[in-house]
């Protein structure tokens, strides 16, 4: 890699980041059923109608996992904590869910690793679903209640709390590109998910307000976006994209409203006085969290419906989900959201890393490809701190290769490699390669 630790400033926090659904193996320990699980049970919505009940075992393997962060040289580990496993009806708290991240948390703490814990990263129960999940305004009240419920157990513990991971994807492309569970394609319900996932995180933001938490924010993601040619057609196309997908939300949360142009199209369905929301959305947070994958190029689409929109394949190296490799974007969002949003507030890169087709050679694997991948969108982190923004760490997705949703198995961005089969865990060439640059 071409970076090392003593390239970023002092305290700078190196993480690997996984989420609760793509890695635990959710038949164990009384985990309730989650949308993903009725989503993938579904014909024609997950490739080979994969799911989450074994993943990787993390539930009975977690203390191999954290030595692997561990031995790693890693400082944090960012993790979800399931809803469906602390609640598997979403009301009604679990005591072997609630044990679960007892131990996890007490075993990052034994081994020096600071806990970055993530309320929600889409393990919806399947009960809540049933009675309508995000476009249902009671899932809010619900959410805060489980907020209150894992906080009081493992708050005292962990280093930072992000209330939702990736709200775009929670409502649009679940509710509008009918990608991820629910599987919809529905205006209004989309509506409602967008604001509504930005009511939970500031109904979670007051429950642990009111408990004294400290260090909470949320965790955006961002995707670089050009016009395709030079036509105002396609430049207003590119505007609108960009506002859809990376402006709504932290408006929402640092200013308190929400794009006029994607209003434009929302209105009619959003929820009565969803206006009212705004205060609560808006309160300060103590960070933001950052994740940057890829970029796309747009154009206006007049056959299609709203927004009228469709992406163009670029000409840049893509990775295995076939997306284009783009460190720059990575740079320009750190920049922007410091001098556009949020000031000198703490931002950390939530999410950052590739999928490959990665294979075990003779107990190895070669894979340059993300060490060039994970070197480069390091510098681009290491460019936005010399230009001003006030980044304080890094997580590389995944730690683990895991579930990858729709995709079930097939797409490996772990700096570990996993046998689906024996579960057993290889470290990557990138993994001895990160190790390595932070060491140093
Ligand atoms: O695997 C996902 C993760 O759950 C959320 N962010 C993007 C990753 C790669 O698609």
């Amino acid at each position: 890699m071409d970076f090392k630790r003593s390239d970023f400033p002092e305290g700078f926090t190196f993480g690997a980041a996984t989420a609760a659904y793509q890695i635990e193996g959710h038949k164990f320990g009384g985990a309730g059923s989650t949308h993903w699980d009725t989503f993938a049970a579904t014909p024609g919505n997950v490739v080979r109608a994969e799911d989450g009940a074994l993943a990787c075992d993390h539930y009975h393997r977690y203390p191999e996992d954290l030595d692997l962060l561990k031995d790693a040289g890693l400082d944090a580990y960012r993790f979800s904590t399931s809803w469906a496993r602390v609640m598997p009806d979403g009301r009604t708290p679990n005591a072997e869910g609630l044990d679960f991240y007892d131990r996890l948390v007490d075993a990052m703490l034994e081994r020096g690793l600071k806990p970055f814990q993530t309320l929600y990263h889409w393990e919806l129960p399947s009960t809540l679903a049933d009675k309508g999940g995000w476009a249902n305004r009671d899932t809010c009240e619900f959410f805060g209640d489980f907020t209150d419920v894992i906080t009081d157990r493992i708050g005292d513990r962990v280093a930072a709390i992000a209330t939702i991971n990736e709200p775009w994807c929670v409502a649009f492309l679940s509710h509008f590109l009918g990608h991820h569970a629910p599987g919809l394609r529905d205006l209004r319900a989309t509506a409602r998910a967008m604001h509504h996932i930005m009511l939970a995180h500031g109904t979670a933001l007051e429950r642990l307000r009111a408990k004294g938490m400290q260090n909470c924010g949320i965790v955006l993601n961002f995707d670089h976006t050009t016009p395709a040619d030079d036509t105002p057609e396609a430049a207003a196309a590119a505007s609108l994209q960009d506002a859809i997908f990376n402006r709504w939300f932290i408006e929402a949360a640092a200013k308190g409203a929400y794009p006029k142009e994607v209003l434009a199209g929302f209105e009619p369905h959003m929820p009565t006085g969803w206006q009212d929301d705004m205060d609560l959305i808006s309160q300060p947070m103590d960070w933001l969290g950052v994740n940057y994958y890829t970029r796309h190029r747009v154009l206006h689409d007049p056959d299609s419906a709203w927004p009228h929109l469709t992406s163009v394949k670029g000409d840049l190296p893509t990775t295995q989900m076939g997306w284009e490799i783009y460190p720059s974007g990575l740079h320009h969002f750190l920049t922007r959201l410091s001098r556009d949003y949020v000031g000198d507030l703490p931002l950390y890169v939530t999410e950052n890393g590739m999928a490959w087709d990665d294979t075990v050679e003779n107990g190895s694997v070669y894979d340059p490809e993300r060490t060039s991948f994970v070197s480069d969108h390091m510098l681009a982190t290491k460019r936005a701190i010399a230009d001003g923004a006030n980044v304080q760490g890094f997580f590389y997705w995944s730690l683990l290769d895991n579930y990858e949703w729709a995709f079930g198995y097939e797409k490996r961005f772990g700096i570990v490699h996993v046998d689906f089969e024996t579960l057993k865990r290889t470290p990557k060439a990138s993994y001895h390669a990160l190790k390595a640059a932070i060491a140093r």
